[in-house]
């Protein structure tokens, strides 16, 4: 039986392209998969059997963003939790399809972190390279809970005993992480209750750069609001912001990410919105000048963001559904999480 969860962070009110083609575009090929049903099919190397009963959670994930080095204030916070919650339904989330749920609204997430703190190595989670790239410059501000964000990943995943994660390339250390801390549950307390939970990401658009920068990964909380395409940007902004972007002084388009880190990853992100392949791409515009080729990609995003901010807008004057789709979702999740925690308290020898 295949059980399905991912969960995006609410640090920023929209999600960007990175998250969009790294991670939920996966998210919706599953839904897809999975509701058809009524067939064998085999996608992202997930295989379906007719009438198996499959399980897809998808969850807003505001505890995470507690760990933000910049913190949000509590009113933004609520508000961007609604806010992604509105972009996962506008990119097509079905929440007659999937559980859709807020992370605190679930309290079983920080219950079950805290037995797997108690069996996780200290030194194991000060060398995970996004803490590594996270507290760079952080000092003394680095705070016990991102030290720690990947115990809350790992128990987010564990809990539902997920057998498959979609995310982005960011987090296949995380992920290995969660298998560690399962393997670890499991040898000490000699039971095997968790699955072990594989990464599903897509070869083309694992890693979706920054704009401005072709070695950085796009990201929310880069400050600059033109390395990232946002999923509510106007036609007119995301034509500047393409015309903005970074490429080099060689002439024609190559893809090269060592060489032309730049120009391949706007490349990537032309194969991934319009599904022409890099190679064609390529020999289309391989003699052509970069304008030629950044209006094709405005083209192309263009395509895929403006039907998504069309419906980000209609539920925008709805928050109050949007709201209540929450509630149902946490109802849901609430029992298939008490549920489980209950047999892992149960394993670990806590009273309830
Ligand atoms: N640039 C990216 N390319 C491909 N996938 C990406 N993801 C994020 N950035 C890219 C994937 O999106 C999902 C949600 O990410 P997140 O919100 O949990 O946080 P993140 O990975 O830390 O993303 P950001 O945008 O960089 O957020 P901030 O700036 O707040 O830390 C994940 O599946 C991630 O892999």
């Amino acid at each position: 039986k295949v059980t399905v969860f991912s969960g995006m962070q609410p640090t920023s009110s929209a999600l960007h392209l990175g998250n969009y083609l790294g991670a939920m575009n996966n998210w919706l090929k599953i839904q897809d998969l999975v509701s058809k049903n009524n067939q064998e099919e085999e996608l992202l190397g997930l295989s379906t059997k007719p009438n198996e009963k499959h399980k897809l959670i998808f969850s807003i994930v505001d505890l995470h963003s507690l760990t933000a080095t910049k913190s949000l204030s509590p009113k933004d916070l609520q508000a961007n939790t609604i806010s992604v919650a509105i972009n996962y339904l506008a990119c097509g989330i079905d929440p007659e399809k999937v559980i859709l749920f807020n992370q605190s609204m679930v309290p079983a997430h920080s219950e079950l972190t805290w037995i797997l703190n108690c069996i996780t190595s200290f030194s194991k989670l000060g060398n995970m390279i996004q803490f590594k790239e996270k507290t760079k410059t952080g000092g003394a501000s680095v705070s016990n809970g991102l030290l720690s964000y990947p115990v809350l990943m790992a128990a987010d995943i564990l809990l539902y005993r997920a057998t498959h994660v979609p995310v982005g390339e960011d987090q296949t250390q995380h992920l290995e992480f969660t298998r560690d801390i399962a393997q670890a549950f499991h040898s000490n307390y000699k039971s095997k209750f968790f699955p072990y939970p594989s990464i599903i990401s897509s070869e083309q658009s694992k890693r979706i750069m920054s704009l401005q920068d072709g070695r950085s990964k796009m990201s929310k909380s880069d400050p600059l609001e033109n390395s990232r395409i946002s999923l509510t940007d106007s036609d007119d902004q995301i034509r500047l912001k393409i015309k903005k972007s970074k490429t080099d002084t060689i002439i024609g388009i190559t893809y090269d990410p060592i060489n032309r880190p730049d120009i391949s990853n706007l490349l990537s992100i032309a194969s991934a919105t319009s599904g022409i392949p890099i190679i064609d791409l390529e020999s289309e515009f391989k003699d052509k000048s970069n304008s030629v080729f950044k209006e094709f990609l405005s083209n192309s995003i263009i395509k895929n963001i403006s039907p998504i901010r069309e419906k980000i807008n209609y539920y925008q004057s709805n928050p109050q559904l949007v709201r209540d789709i929450l509630l149902q979702g946490s109802e849901k999740a609430n029992k298939i999480a008490n549920k489980n925690l209950n047999s892992i308290k149960d394993i670990v020898g806590l009273y309830h």
